[in-house]
């Protein structure tokens, strides 16, 4: 492995006044370089984003909206601001016959802080929520009894069917009949599948819930056009703009006219003060990216590459939970190799390729030692990898499941690296 460079473009300044964090971040650069990353929810941001989410913005405090806030000096941010929601409304309006009638907050930090802003809007604090359960590929923020949405509100969750760990639409109908909630969450973390969002909105209308749509992890999909849009179904959809999207580590939040208020009361001064306007500007810039026919051409490539990877690994005798994937994400069942999901995860890691351990539905083992791991196809799509890189890799996988041992590891991380110099990765300077 070559030496990192701690004064890579751009961090001249940095070299010299912090040699320790720019050390740290140019060891964090060649790790990302020479591995093999398929955490579902991470990604590469272009040198573009990058550029604008490190600029002076963050020197400014920007409290309230575009044209109404409480500092002066907001002629830049103002625009700024206006250009992420105007780009955002284009991307993810289109399913409405007029655009313009999709309101956006492109303020929340994060997706957490996105979800939280939708209870604080719409629920109040004793009343109801459904969400998807963890165990079952759902979010903690949609109701999990460790995080404050299953604290402060009940929450009562519904599940995927026993037969085919697909959404149990049933299930959600009859809980939503019997315990009446005033929100319904639909939206995953750890789920193979195709959303219905339709399905849930008229399960929502039964009960007078409202139906939000939380499509953190594959919004890239939906504004590429490759999963179908909740936009214009559900009353509310929440976002972080960092996974498939490649954007800044951020949130937004998308909604119908009728509801801007009590989302945009709900964010600030809700729950936050001033916007992170850096994270804004590179959020824009990663909307104006998403909009172009080479976002569309990775987005089909993530489903291309986690599909053809889902079936050479079945053909290797691993078991999918579902069978296969629909979008960017793979849960698979380690129990037939004879393997935990975390020393196989940790094997993995020493190999080269970087995942993490997860529980499958109706998993037997405990969440810190579960049966699974997530993989997902975000990172490799854009680097440009391919069908024939992710028949490679599973043959990678297969031969960790086989032997964990660390000179099999160390071979495979080598043959890892030598793959991966062959598609430098968006945004590193190695
Ligand atoms: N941490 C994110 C994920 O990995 O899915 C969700 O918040």
């Amino acid at each position: 492995m070559s030496e990192p460079s701690q004064s890579a473009p751009g961090r001249a300044a940095l070299s010299v006044a912090d040699p320790e964090i720019a050390s740290l971040i140019a060891r964090e650069e060649r790790r990302e370089a020479d591995k093999l990353r398929l955490i579902a929810s991470e990604n590469y941001a272009s040198r573009a984003v990058l550029e604008a989410s490190a600029s002076c913005l963050t020197n400014k405090y920007s409290e309230g909206y575009p044209h109404k806030r409480y500092y002066e000096g907001q002629q830049i941010i103002d625009e700024v601001e206006e250009l992420a929601k105007s780009r955002l409304r284009a991307l993810f309006g289109k399913p409405l016959a007029d655009p313009a009638q999709l309101h956006v907050n492109v303020q929340p930090y994060s997706g957490s802080p996105a979800n939280l802003a939708v209870y604080l809007a719409f629920v109040k604090p004793g009343e109801t929520v459904m969400g998807l359960g963890l165990a079952a590929g759902g979010h903690l923020t949609h109701g999990h009894t460790v995080s404050i949405t299953g604290k402060f509100f009940h929450s009562v969750p519904y599940g995927v069917r026993k037969e085919d760990h697909r959404i149990d639409l049933e299930e959600a109908r009859r809980l939503a009949r019997e315990h009446r909630p005033k929100l319904i969450w639909c939206g995953t973390t750890a789920y193979p599948r195709t959303l219905d969002f339709a399905a849930f909105r008229s399960i929502a209308d039964e009960v007078g819930a409202i139906l939000a749509a939380d499509i953190a992890h594959i919004s890239g999909l939906v504004a590429a056009g490759l999963h179908p849009s909740p936009v214009g179904v559900a009353d509310v959809v929440t976002s972080t703009t960092h996974k498939t999207l490649r954007g800044p580590r951020g949130g937004m939040i998308f909604c119908k006219p009728e509801h801007a208020s009590a989302i945009d009361r709900a964010v600030f001064p809700g729950l936050q003060g001033g916007p992170h306007n850096h994270t804004t500007a590179g959020i824009a810039v990663a909307a104006r990216e998403a909009s172009t026919p080479e976002f569309v051409a990775y987005a089909r490539r993530i489903v291309d590459n986690a599909q053809t990877l889902a079936e050479a690994l079945k053909e290797r005798g691993f078991s999918l939970v579902t069978g296969g994937t629909d979008n960017h994400l793979l849960l698979v069942d380690m129990t037939p190799k004879n393997i935990g999901g975390k020393p196989y995860a940790q094997a993995l890691d020493r190999a080269g390729i970087v995942c993490n351990y997860n529980a499958i539905p109706f998993d037997p083992r405990k969440p810190m030692d579960p049966s699974g791991i997530r993989m997902g196809t975000p990172c490799v799509s854009s680097r440009g990898m391919g069908k024939d890189e992710m028949k490679r890799l599973a043959g990678f996988m297969d031969e960790v499941a086989k032997s964990q041992a660390p000179e099999v590891c160390d071979r495979i991380a080598a043959e890892v690296r030598e793959m991966c110099g062959h598609f430098p990765a968006p945004g590193l300077s190695v």
